[in-house]
């Protein structure tokens, strides 16, 4: 029997993708346990997530530090204190340093709201309505040093409408988010997925620039 795996996650707010992998552990549809729950915010609901499910968390306020790097040191040493096998991103928005992602790389995830490569950085959502795209999306990927760069695992794709606001198409997303985050989740946890160079590997098998079946 495999030993259930430990988790850490990131988080900055709201923490609804935080909640689906802490359901998703609870009704053991993945092999794993959230140990822990890390925000550079306060007062975030996401905090209270974590308090109503049990799980310890601590809030790590980068505003506290002179630098990313010292930021960075601080944050391993925590993350570190839960014996984490993953490390997932959870609306974490905090750029990590090079230092952090060697630490944690191939154990470390991010969902990430648009297609990759299509808008990596902030206000994915109005960037696409101001494009005029007719669909928009998710990914979760590996982190790597190069910002919303790291290898696709997994998207999932949504309908742009022409009366759309950036909150309706967010809401729109956030659905599909919920259901693949926890599915890639899953496939870490049951040691299907892993990293290997710079590219995600599936059962063995190297997945496309656009993740799982999306060639
Ligand atoms: N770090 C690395 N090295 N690589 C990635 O792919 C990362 C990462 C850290 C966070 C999440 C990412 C997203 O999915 C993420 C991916 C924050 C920013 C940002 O600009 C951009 C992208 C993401 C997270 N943050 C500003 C900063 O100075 C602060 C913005 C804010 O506080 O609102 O870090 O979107
Ligand atoms: C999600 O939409 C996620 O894709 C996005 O923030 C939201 C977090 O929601 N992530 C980023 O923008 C990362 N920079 P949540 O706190 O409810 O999970």
């Amino acid at each position: 029997m495999a030993v259930n795996k430990r988790i850490v996650v990131l988080i900055s707010g709201n923490g609804s993708n935080l909640q689906a992998i802490i359901d998703a552990c609870n009704s053991q549809k993945i092999p794993a346990k959230v140990v822990g729950v890390l925000s550079n915010k306060a007062d975030v609901f996401g905090l209270t997530r974590a308090a109503n499910s049990n799980i310890a968390s601590s809030v790590l306020s980068h505003k506290d530090f002179t630098s990313r790097e010292d930021y960075d040191c601080e944050l391993i040493k925590e993350i570190d204190k839960f014996s984490p096998d993953l490390v997932i991103l959870a609306g974490f928005m905090r750029f990590l340093t090079a230092d952090f992602v060697q630490h944690f790389k191939g154990r470390l995830l991010n969902i990430h709201p648009s297609l990759l490569p299509k808008y990596q950085g902030l206000n994915t959502h109005q960037r696409a309505i101001d494009a005029g795209d007719s669909e928009h999306g998710v990914s979760v990927h590996f982190v790597t040093e190069e910002l919303d760069g790291g290898p696709v695992i997994l998207q999932a794709k949504v309908p742009v409408f022409i009366e759309d606001s950036a909150d309706d198409l967010a809401a729109r997303v956030h659905e599909q988010e919920h259901r693949i985050y926890p599915l890639v989740v899953k496939w870490f946890c049951e040691d299907r997925l892993t990293m290997v160079d710079e590219y995600a590997m599936l059962d063995k098998m190297q997945l496309s620039e656009h993740g799982y079946a999306n060639d």
